[in-house]
């Protein structure tokens, strides 16, 4: 019995899976915190601004713990048809170029940040930051894969449009998801709820006050 017990423990009882998917390199992505999405903007989230001093803290202490940092914006060319003119359901907002399209001023965005541009088809609505690419044109599944990013932090604006499908396109990579329950806001106070349920069924977790301390290398 003592014999075959010690075939039994050390390395083999540790789940295979999780040792690696917790040591890969992690992102945040704050989704879309712009100015047309907050007060008086053309397309204010209700509470969009709300989230400004979460959306700080988060990218403070993800900075400090060496996630790389996303930043996705709705990039809309004029004639999209994601607007109500042209038969979508949107007042025109985040038009490129626009001042409404740039990110709300009190969002400290770290300078190494990536900027993910995102509604640039003019066919398309562009919802979710898996439709953008980053500067240099890459998609951004490439960019994550490329920096190997495992685990994906999300925030931003809205819950019910933007973070969710862009939390379903990660679920759907493969990616382990956290959205920051506390740095983000939705246009419905149903439509998000019941996205949040959406997300969670798919896998991803959803908590708040995230400090990433986990990620943070300590010396032996
Ligand atoms: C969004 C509506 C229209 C979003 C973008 O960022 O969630 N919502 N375009
Ligand atoms: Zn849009």
């Amino acid at each position: 019995m003592r014999t075959e017990s010690a075939h039994t423990t050390g390395p083999a009882a540790i789940p295979p899976t999780f040792a690696g998917e917790d040591a890969d390199p992690a992102a945040l992505l704050i989704v879309d915190v712009q100015k047309d999405f907050c007060a008086g903007g053309a397309l204010a989230v209700p509470q969009g601004d709300s989230i400004l001093p979460a959306v700080n803290r988060y990218l403070e202490a993800a900075t400090r713990a060496g996630l790389v940092v996303y930043a996705s914006r709705d990039w809309h060319p004029s004639d999209s048809r994601h607007f109500t003119q042209r038969g979508g359901i949107w007042p025109p907002h985040c038009v490129q170029g626009s001042s409404g399209a740039e990110f709300h001023p009190e969002v400290k965005l770290p300078a190494s940040s990536v900027i993910i541009s995102k509604g640039i088809d003019p066919g398309a609505d562009g919802y979710s930051a898996f439709d953008g690419q980053a500067p240099d044109g890459r998609r951004f599944l490439d960019d994550l894969r490329q920096r190997g990013v495992g685990h994906l932090y999300v925030g931003g604006l809205a819950t019910d449009y933007c973070v969710k499908y862009t939390v379903l396109d990660a679920l759907a990579a493969g990616l382990m998801v956290t959205v920051l329950a506390d740095a983000i806001a939705g246009v419905s106070p149903v439509g998000s709820a019941v996205a949040l349920e959406q997300m969670e069924k798919r896998g991803a977790t959803v908590r708040t006050n995230v400090a990433f301390l986990d990620r943070i290398a300590r010396p032996e």
